[in-house]
């Protein structure tokens, strides 16, 4: 038998995989006997999946690179990659966080921080519908945010979370783009301070932060923050339609154990979806609950007209007590260390995937209404109520799989989990909690995710499974092979796959939509009139080269085929050479890079209508080119130039030409 799990899974689940449970057979797992999915596509489910030479994609699909700190765009049903957009990580194609303009994105209090894990991409909604306008992930190393426009297709604003530490529970975004979420996965010492680890319990908190969105302009900012007892707060959901105002936390370690998490972690029969009216903490902020706290945290923002990331660190943080807020959170157990915490397109049915659990438990937000005002209270922790478990229980979906960890949901009253340990996706009704079908995924499947599926209109023609694991299922690249989607069409009664591809980095989560949402809108140039950037010039006569000490500043702009100024003389070893680059173009789809050689950062890849900057330190005496990276024209190969570097103190004059026109000279400043 050809078992595929993690060991993340084996102390508490070995028994449980012994157990019948009406997963796949073993069989199943096998891409090469896997009789329900054909080892190979049949021709009409190829077809499916098949976008013609030429032919554009129904919908874009942006899956987040997990490990990768990115996002990537793809096209579905096709599988095709688009474009990586860099957002946590440094990204030497693009020159993201290596230009100086953007280096400022990646700026934190710990520093400027090069890498992120990116996990849940959500798009942006209006009235409970997509509305195209951003997508905003989640970084859960050092915890921060990101909105992405997606009209230009890149990362305009990333904002640190202070007080909190493994930002997971996050981003997913309410009816109307309210709010986004960030849930601490660790909890800490709030503030932080120097104290026994083994003090964790009581001590340790874990905050949640609610992010408010600019309707307008889609600035972030902390609201405010929760400080909760010290679980660790794994997904969130918001409500939507009825439950809209309300937002759901998973939490496990309910145990507040701080040693050998896989086991003592794992002790209690049920842990807690916190649920939590925060319509009703606007009313108590409004009427002064909560204190501002010192804080230390970035907030990184690109500015379209400059071209340029500014850093502002915050200094303090709406914080709150769950006391000082009586009526507006309560615990829902749930069975057994939640994982995916999934509200239903109605906003009626909250569906905790208790991934150490044999059932699955689906609550019902009226029932839970009706419990509150009933005051029916099993006790509480830390003053939070807890629920009674039957009062607010909807019901339970007996044997599904096994290790369920997200659902979905389609427009006719289905919802879809995904089991990391039977490696399957269910299809089951939430009404009725029959399961409907069942397909094997190859292999060890973490989220799914259906366009549309975390707002009130998914649009349900095709669903994507992301697996963690896929072993024999493409040629071997060494010890680490890729990670991937697999395209199902669930616009029918049975699940059918069509389409497996691999991915960037780990396909985490991902939200999609339809494309024409976005194709129309998307942006072809920067216009050069409108470029604020200080450095930029707007024609060839406003290019020159300026030294102030040992800094030389050379504005220079590019257009198809050549550099202004192509030939710069008298710079000398140990001045530091600022390029600051215009492409002039106001073309689409004509981007010009630019490297030169030693410089110790990545190229430049400019837009049209776009200045970049990058830096290089000439530790060698000699005549240095630099070259145009992208090939833009069939003169792409002439597009060039050259750095004549001179000792240090020489007095070669310094000059600068394009076509032997009367060099220009400037004085030293
Ligand atoms: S979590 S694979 Cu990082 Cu989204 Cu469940
Ligand atoms: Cu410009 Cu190649």
């Amino acid at each position: 038998m050809k078992t595929i799990f993690k060991p993340l899974f084996t102390l508490a689940t070995a028994s449980m995989m012994l157990a019948s449970c009406g997963g796949p057979s073993a069989d199943s797992h096998s891409s090469k006997s896997a009789s329900h999915s054909g080892g190979a596509l049949s021709g009409s489910m190829a077809e499916k999946a098949f976008v013609a030479p030429g032919e554009h994609d129904e919908y874009y699909a942006f899956i987040s690179g997990g490990f990768s700190g990115q996002l990537a765009v793809y096209g579905l049903p096709s599988g095709r990659l688009f474009r990586v957009i860099p957002v946590f990580s440094q990204d030497p194609e693009k020159g993201y966080g290596y230009n100086e303009e953007t280096k400022p994105m990646l700026m934190t209090s710990h520093g400027m921080i090069p890498w992120g894990d990116s996990h849940h991409p959500d798009i942006s909604q209006t009235n409970g519908e997509l509305d195209g306008r951003w997508v905003f992930i989640n970084e859960n190393n050092t915890p921060r945010v990101a909105r992405i426009s997606l009209t230009s297709f890149e990362t305009e604003e990333i904002l640190e979370i202070p007080n909190s530490a493994g930002n997971h529970s996050s981003t997913f975004v309410t009816e109307n783009t309210e709010y986004i979420v960030a849930g601490t996965r660790f909890s800490i010492p709030i503030p932080q301070k120097d104290m026994p680890i083994s003090e964790y319990k009581g001590n340790f908190k874990g905050a949640l932060s609610f992010i408010s969105i600019d309707p307008e302009e889609g600035h972030m900012d902390i609201a405010f923050q929760i400080i909760m007892p010290g679980f660790n707060f794994d997904l969130a959901h918001p409500g939507r339609g009825k439950s809209h105002g309300w937002f759901f936390f998973s939490s496990y370690n309910t145990e507040e154990s701080n040693t050998l998490m896989e086991v003592n972690a794992s002790q209690n029969d049920k842990d807690f979806i916190t649920a939590i009216n925060w319509k009703k903490i606007e009313e108590y902020i409004a009427k002064g609950a909560g204190k501002k706290m010192p804080a230390n945290y970035a907030h990184n923002t690109w500015n379209d007209a400059t071209h340029t990331a500014e850093t502002v660190m915050e200094k303090e943080v709406l914080v709150i007590n769950p006391e000082e807020v009586p009526g507006a959170i309560y615990f829902l157990p749930t069975p057994k260390s939640p994982h995916g915490c999934d509200v239903d397109p109605t906003g009626e049915y909250i569906i905790g995937n208790g991934k150490l659990a044999a059932a699955m438990t689906v609550h019902s937000f009226s029932k839970m209404i009706k419990a509150i005002d009933d005051k029916a209270f099993d006790g509480d922790a830390y003053g939070i109520p807890i629920l009674n478990f039957e009062a607010i229980n909807y019901g339970t979906l007996e044997q599904p799989g096994l290790g369920p960890l997200h659902t979905e949901f389609d427009t006719r009253g289905n919802a879809y989990t995904t089991f990391f340990i039977s490696s399957e996706v269910v299809k089951w009704n939430v009404e009725s909690l029959e399961v409907l079908d069942r397909h094997p995924v190859y292999y060890s499947v973490g989220h799914l995710m259906i366009p549309g599926g975390n707002s009130r209109k998914p649009f349900d023609k095709y669903l994507v499974a992301m697996n963690k694991i896929t072993k024999d299922r493409y040629l071997p690249t060494g010890p680490e092979v890729c990670q991937s989607a697999q395209l199902f069409d669930i616009s029918g009664d049975k699940l059918e796959l069509i389409l497996d591809f691999p991915t960037i980095g780990e396909p985490h989560y991902a939200a999609g939509c339809p494309a024409e949402l976005l194709a129309d809108k998307s942006q072809k140039i920067f216009k050069l009139d409108e470029n604020k950037h200080p450095y930029a010039v707007h024609n060839e006569a406003e290019t020159k080269v300026v030294r102030e000490g040992n800094e030389i500043h050379i504005s220079m702009s590019m257009i198809r085929s050549h550099f202004s100024p192509d030939n710069i003389e008298g710079v000398r070893v140990g001045d530091k050479v600022y390029f600051h680059v215009t492409n002039l173009e106001q073309d689409y789809d004509v981007p010009h890079g630019i490297s030169m050689i030693g410089a110790q950062t990545s190229e430049l890849l400019i837009m049209p209508g776009r200045t970049e900057t990058f830096i290089w330190e000439p530790k060698q005496v000699g005549v240095w080119p630099f070259y145009c990276t992208d090939f833009c024209s069939a003169l792409h190969q002439e597009m060039q130039g050259y750095v004549r570097v001179s000792a240090a103190g020489s007095t070669t004059p310094l000059t600068y030409t394009l076509d032997d026109e009367v060099p220009g000279t400037e004085e030293e400043l």
